[in-house]
């Protein structure tokens, strides 16, 4: 050995485990002093909060860094069983605050910021908002990925990486316009690319059948359009417990071939132009919150997802185990965020037959014995189908695998109904007809060996009607699991006047044991308390007032009773109802029928798909009447309206902790679940809702003394629907016939004549779906209830302070427990402590 090479191997044994990063206030300064200086290059003179928030995300994430390592490492050794929740939407929000809160260090880092003389709420606020997601069902997959950090469970998310997330709402002349969501135009500095893991999904093509080496009939899909998938990680922390699992989102790209074989070919423009159908796939986000049937594009994203997901997983598996899929099932369980990512049924019996050299039966088997779907819709209309055509050219070996799933159980509906012809027609996995169609839905619930919908409403009604034959046959595979949110976001991070008043009242540790708020109830009895409540909620609800009168140019007084309304907007949903009720207040106001009013704000926010036509009229009709009321001085501040742009998930961290009636006013049986209607609970807010989705549920943990209940049952929804007479409704209720004639008369609309017609047409219509109509004097009543409930602040903060404490059950914490105890049946794996 020469002195050089000793020198090295010296210097090699002498290299130890890096030593962790220190997780005080003077480290995160000099940290964040370096990233500033060194790797930004900027000083004193940078006036842009953006590079002080750059330096910030980085300090945090190389905090992540090493427990991420860690955490793999961990389920690595554990060897143990892993899940993956394949969902099209992860609906994140912002990181840096949850990075803060969820690594302990909310209160160093503020102090560090001030040190350097900064706020972190100006940083906080330049981060854009994650926006992959609609709604609902992206929002919860985010909320499920903390839950599962936090539990330590072994769950990965996948899903996609769209350069454009939900598009921008402004309202113009009180009308939606869409404008593009480029979040990545700054960077993302949570992500981290990971090409080494590049998978490849082929498009198109055709398949041929040949003897394999063993002489077995194989098929290979040949000719294809082949897309790169290139990963990105996203680090999801845990709660102060060290474990960071993660989000891998894929993003498409051209393959080399493809621009070679066309450059080579002097076909340059060609090239290009290839190159972009290839990206196309991960562009865009669709906008839609119910499915748009036959968009192409869509089914491309849906396969390519799934493609991507089960090779990456099979990969890590081939490399452990080699072509031994023998326990496969025991170790791995994929989750099927709605059937959205339902190709992945169809996509693992491929790739474990065709390129694994399984047989059919034990693909099958593998299969089935991994899959497990959760529903998220009731509305027949919204169940997924895409034409067998389309299947056909786009996915041509996957339709003769769904068709294949298809004879074999058909075959079997056939053993256990005789001769019922009808009901085969009914359970096809293909819709006959014109264009014949593949129904996702029965795609998924034929393969999945779990099924569950998400409130115990929601559950029933899958059962008894939707998949009423499927329960039949299968009734051990139904099962619930009621959502939750993340009482980590969704309280102790945006509510953190609150936050800190229950450590000092019920002590620490409630947020990863939620119903330990139980210790609330009797507080509520406590006049000291019941003050300190109260002026948490007006704080937050002066944070509230001071988003609205920025965004919206409208004054809410915080003594006023905050009503608010936030969801998408679809008619199901009825925003409708609600604006009916503010035209009712504001015809009593004007008639003088107005005598000890509470004053009220009403705050109405969503975004409608931008091809739906009466979403958006709704928008419309809501913006018009905030502005004939905000501008009549008879009204002043008896009543506010104000129609909140841009409805997000940073918008609700405001919104919630600063409501005192949340709106939950859906048609009984159609809103599935809500988690709205959970966030407002949480921070105190009482619900104005119907029975239903988990309306029901919140009712029942928080007593019905404390929840403004109306309107009619899914029950009599339907009974109604048969019989349904919406003029005899009117001509039988003058103050509802008052708000007709009102919205007829133009009132609202002097200068564009006609344009609410079509909305009055949908109430009187006997046909009208949502039975705004029968429910309008229930609700008006519920309203009149709560105003006068709101009068007598000593009995409202009760019902505030016993709604948080009855808000334990809907922590995701116990959702995702109720999901891991009787669907995945992971074990909790212990990160490696930090020494
Ligand atoms: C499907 C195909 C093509 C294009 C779009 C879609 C599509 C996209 C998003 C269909 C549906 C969605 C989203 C549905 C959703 O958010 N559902 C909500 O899920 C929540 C979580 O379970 C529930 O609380 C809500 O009740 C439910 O409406």
């Amino acid at each position: 050995m020469n002195s050089k090479q000793l020198k090295q191997s010296q210097l090699s044994a002498s290299l130890t485990e890096l030593p962790p990063l220190g997780m005080d206030v003077l480290s995160l300064v000099n940290d964040f002093r370096r990233y500033y200086t060194y790797s930004l290059g900027r000083d004193r003179h940078s006036r842009s909060a953006h590079y002080a928030y750059q330096a910030l995300v980085l300090t945090l994430r190389e905090r992540l860094m090493e427990r991420w390592k860690q955490t793999r490492y961990a389920y690595e050794e554990a060897d143990c069983k892993q899940a993956y929740y394949l969902s099209l939407e992860f609906l994140m929000g912002r990181a840096l605050g949850n990075a803060m809160l969820n690594l302990g260090l909310e209160e160093d880092t503020t102090l560090a910021l001030q040190c350097l003389g900064m706020e972190l709420e100006e940083l906080a606020e330049s981060e854009h908002d994650a926006g992959l997601g609609n709604g609902g069902l992206g929002r919860l997959a985010a909320c499920f990925l903390d839950s599962c950090a936090t539990l330590r469970l072994p769950v990965t998310g996948y899903g996609i990486r769209y350069d454009y997330g939900m598009f921008h709402q402004q309202i113009v002349e009180g009308e939606q316009v869409e404008y593009p969501d480029h979040w990545l135009r700054d960077g993302n500095p949570w992500e981290i690319e990971r090409p080494e893991y590049t998978q490849r999904v082929a498009f198109g093509g055709r398949t041929e059948y040949h003897r394999d080496a063993a002489g077995r009939l194989a098929v290979r899909w040949v000719d294809t359009n082949d897309v790169l998938a290139i990963p990105y990680d996203v680090p999801i922390p845990g709660y102060q417990n060290n474990t960071v699992n993660t989000l891998r989102l894929w993003k498409a790209a051209a393959t080399d071939e493809f621009d070679l074989g066309e450059f080579n070919a002097g076909l340059y423009p060609e090239s290009v132009a290839a190159k972009n159908s290839a990206e196309q796939i991960t562009l865009v986000l669709y906008p839609n919150d119910s499915s748009e049937n036959g968009k192409e594009l869509r089914l491309r994203q849906q396969y390519f997802l799934a493609s991507a997901s089960l090779q990456d997983v099979l990969a890590r598996w081939v490399g452990i185990h080699g072509n031994d899929f023998s326990s496969f099932a025991e170790k791995n369980v994929f989750q099927l965020n709605d059937t959205h990512p339902s190709c992945a049924v169809a996509e693992l019996i491929r790739l474990l037959m065709d390129e694994h050299g399984l047989g059919w039966e034990r693909a099958w088997d593998v299969a089935s014995r991994t899959m497990a779907y959760t529903n998220h819709t009731l509305l027949p209309e919204a169940l997924e189908k895409w034409p067998v055509r389309i299947f056909r050219q786009l996915l041509p070996r996957l339709l003769e695998i769904i068709l294949e799933i298809n004879a074999r159980f058909l075959a079997e509906v056939a053993r256990h109904w005789p001769g019922d012809t009808e009901r085969l027609r009914r359970m096809s996995l293909i819709e006959e007809g014109r264009e014949p169609m593949v129904r996702m839905a029965y795609l998924a619930i034929v393969a999945s060996f779990s099924i569950n919908g998400v409130a115990a409403l929601h559950s029933r009604l899958l059962a008894e009607g939707l998949f009423r034959d499927f329960f039949e046959l299968w009734p051990h595979k139904f099962n619930n699991k009621t959502n939750g949110v993340t009482p980590r976001r969704w309280l102790a991070w945006c509510n953190p006047d609150l936050a800190r008043f229950l450590d000092d009242t019920i002590g620490f540790g409630w947020e990863v044991d939620l119903e330990r708020l139980h210790g609330l109830l009797p507080l509520a009895e406590d006049g000291t308390f019941r003050e300190r409540w109260l002026q948490v909620k007006r704080a937050n609800k002066e944070r509230l007032a001071q988003l609205v009168a920025t965004e919206c140019g409208v004054t809410f007084d915080p003594r006023a009773l905050f009503d608010v309304q936030v969801k998408r907007i679809h008619e199901y949903k009825r925003q409708l109802l609600n604006v009916l009720h503010v035209i009712h207040l504001y015809d009593r106001i004007k008639r003088g029928d107005a005598a000890d009013w509470t004053p009220r704000c009403v705050l109405i926010g969503g975004k409608a798909a931008p091809g739906y036509f009466m979403a958006k009229r709704i928008i419309k009709l809501i913006n018009n009447v905030a502005m004939v009321i905000n501008a009549d001085p008879e009204v002043g501040p008896l009543l506010k309206v104000a129609f909140i742009p841009n409805y997000r998930v940073s918008a609700m961290e405001v919104i919630a902790p600063g409501t005192d009636l949340s709106e939950q006013i859906s048609t009984a049986g159609k809103e599935a679940s809500g988690t709205g209607n959970m966030k407002f609970m949480m921070n105190g807010a009482i619900t104005i809702g119907t029975l239903d989705g988990a309306n029901i549920e919140i009712r029942e943990e928080v007593g019905n003394e404390n929840f403004f209940l109306f309107g009619l049952t899914a029950e009599q929804v339907e009974e109604q629907r048969r019989h349904y007479d919406p003029a005899a409704i009117i001509a039988g209720d003058e103050e509802l016939a008052r708000v007709i004639r009102l919205l007829t008369s133009g009132h609202f609309n002097q200068l564009e004549p006609g344009i609410f017609d079509p909305i009055v047409h949908s109430i009187t219509s006997p046909g009208d779906p949502w039975l705004i109509a029968a429910d309008f004097r229930g609700y008006v009543e519920a309203q009149r209830r709560a105003a006068a409930a709101f009068r007598d602040v000593e009995a409202w903060t009760r019902m505030s302070i016993r709604n948080t404490a009855c808000s334990g059950r809907f922590s995701t914490d116990r959702t995702m427990r109720e999901y891991n105890a009787e669907i995945w049946r992971l074990p909790q794996v212990p990160a490696k402590p930090m020494v």
